[in-house]
């Protein structure tokens, strides 16, 4: 095992993999850009060394500066998290070149799997079902036009560097074929440089459901089951779960084989994850495979119990993995919402200010994955997501019971976020039956969003501001310490406060 690692990332990732790396004994390298200077990911660690100004490009973007850190610091191989760095060939191969051990797969699998057009290349020659369509670039117009017309519309422009959502367009008629070409490929070329289009049917209404995997260097890999993901808006995903109420021991031993015939036709090694439309009828088609450790990883973890993190190092140090593929079946539910730093009732607009107040969830089966603590503050610099909320439980209707509790029990003071909206989703019918596909929270957001405050709530505002007015009033004229001034308003204060879901 390595003796010390540098974890080139920020936020909860950076926690996350600092605590892998203290189980493992490994010593923790952190880096920080002048935003998160005391951030908890930079306390956490055994050592921290500022790389820049907040912009990312400036920090935690600067390759070259990130390898010359690892080196300085004795580290021998680097973590790059989700984001940022994690799925740049580029960065893999200096990692690599600067004969340091990149904790994640190969170069050449990055790059093999980072064009979607050579991803469904090889998928196809490994037997995995693809989304009927084209494998090479759009040549132009009148070819998209024959291609629509032998596939049926609806069909869907894609970005050959794309993934995420970029660069993509429905086409519902000819009518509006030239014009979604032309927006499709200015939008890829702004986003990735690159202004291959090809084209696919496109898939109404589908789940999207994604395969775990993990492979070491000797030839193993395994499946660890499937995550539902369908619960996103504009490509960001706010709830996963595992396993998903649509897939069954067969079709998850069925996806698992193809996930891992798919990775390795890559060449895979580490952690990574295949992405799938799933539909109505059961039918899968593999979209694209993330080669990176992702955010929703704790619910596998949970329903598998696997340290995914910790499997990353000790692959990257050349264990070989001393599984089965049969010890892996999922146990129980688990659930995680991604607490944002946006205002959901305010059309998700970012949120900023300073971490003022925070009361964490707890009790049986709670996790969370958190980066921040009072007097952080949170900007515009980086990503929005603050942490995730994970917990496990016996069922699905028991983890969406414990999500709700877990969720109640938490306060954020200092930024709006997106706690309120995941307290809605937990109670809606819907999605508590399990009724959910990719356009579903798009299609539900007003009514999310827009839900009215309970019966009385004015009333019982009015009576706890009355309570807090009186009781600043007696903590004046009784000039004694905190705990024995005016017990009995202070009582009556909370009593109020509590029932009313505010907190002390
Ligand atoms: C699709 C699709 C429907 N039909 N391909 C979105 C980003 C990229 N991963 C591929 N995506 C999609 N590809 C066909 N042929 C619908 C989506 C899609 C989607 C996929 C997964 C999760 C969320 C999504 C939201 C909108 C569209």
């Amino acid at each position: 095992m390595f003796d010390k690692v540098l974890i080139a990332n920020r936020g909860e990732i950076a926690l996350r993999i600092v605590r892998a790396c203290r189980e493992l004994g490994v010593r923790a390298v952190a880096v920080y850009s002048d935003a998160d200077a005391g951030a908890p990911h930079v306390r956490e660690a055994d050592e921290a060394v500022r790389i820049g100004p907040p912009p990312a490009s400036e920090s935690y973007l600067r390759g070259d500066e990130l390898i010359a850190v690892a080196k300085r610091t004795g580290a021998q191989a680097v973590h790059p998290g989700y984001g940022f760095l994690a799925e740049r060939e580029p960065f893999a191969r200096a990692v690599r070149d600067a004969k340091l051990t990149f904790i994640g797969p190969p170069p050449e699998a990055i790059a093999a799997m980072g064009s979607k057009t050579a991803a469904r290349t090889l998928a196809i020659g490994a037997g995995v079902p693809v989304v009927p369509g084209t494998t090479t670039a759009l040549r132009d117009a009148s070819e998209a036009a024959k291609l629509a017309q032998d596939f049926g519309y609806p069909v869907l422009l894609k970005a050959a560097a794309g993934g995420g959502g970029k660069g993509m367009r429905v086409v519902r008629a000819p009518n509006e074929l030239e014009g979604a070409l032309e927006s499709a490929r200015r939008e890829a070329k702004n986003a990735f440089g690159d202004d291959a289009i090809y084209i696919e049917k496109y898939i109404a209404g589908p789940r999207h459901v994604e395969i775990q995997i993990l492979g070491d260097a000797h030839g193993n890999m395994i499946s660890l089951g499937e995550r539902e993901c369908s619960v996103q808006r504009r490509h960001q995903k706010m709830i996963e779960e595992a396993p998903s109420v649509a897939v069954d021991p067969e079709l998850r031993r069925l996806m698992g084989q193809t996930a891992v015939r798919a990775a390795q036709a890559a060449g895979y090694v580490n952690a990574g994850t295949c992405e799938f439309l799933l539909d109505k009828d059961g039918k899968f088609y593999f979209l694209e495979m993330n080669t990176r450790l992702q955010v929703e990883h704790p619910v596998t973890e949970s329903v598998m119990g696997i340290d995914i993190v910790q499997w990353q190092l000790r692959i990257a140090a050349g264990e070989k993995l001393p599984f089965a593929q049969r010890d892996f079946t999922p146990r129980g539910w688990s659930m995680e919402c991604r607490i944002t730093s946006e205002d959901p009732s305010n059309g998700f607009l970012p949120s900023t200010g300073r971490i003022e107040y925070l009361r964490l969830p707890g009790g049986p089966g709670v996790r969370w994955d958190g980066g921040i603590g009072i007097g952080s503050e949170v900007g515009l610099h980086y990503d929005p997501m603050l942490a995730k909320l994970i917990v496990h439980a016996p069922t699905r209707d028991a983890a969406i019971a414990r999500m709700h509790r877990a969720l109640l029990e938490l306060t954020v003071e200092g930024v709006e976020t997106s706690r309120d909206f995941h307290l809605r989703v937990m109670e809606d019918d819907e999605f508590r039956r399990g009724a959910i596909d990719i356009q579903w929270l798009e299609r539900r957001l007003d009514s999310l969003t827009s839900v009215a405050p309970p019966p009385g709530g004015e009333a019982a505002a009015a009576i706890a501001g009355a309570l807090l007015a009186e009781e600043e009033r007696t903590r004046r004229t009784v000039p004694a310490s905190a705990s024995d001034s005016a017990p009995a308003t202070m009582d009556a204060w909370r009593a109020a406060a509590l029932r009313e879901g505010l907190r002390e």
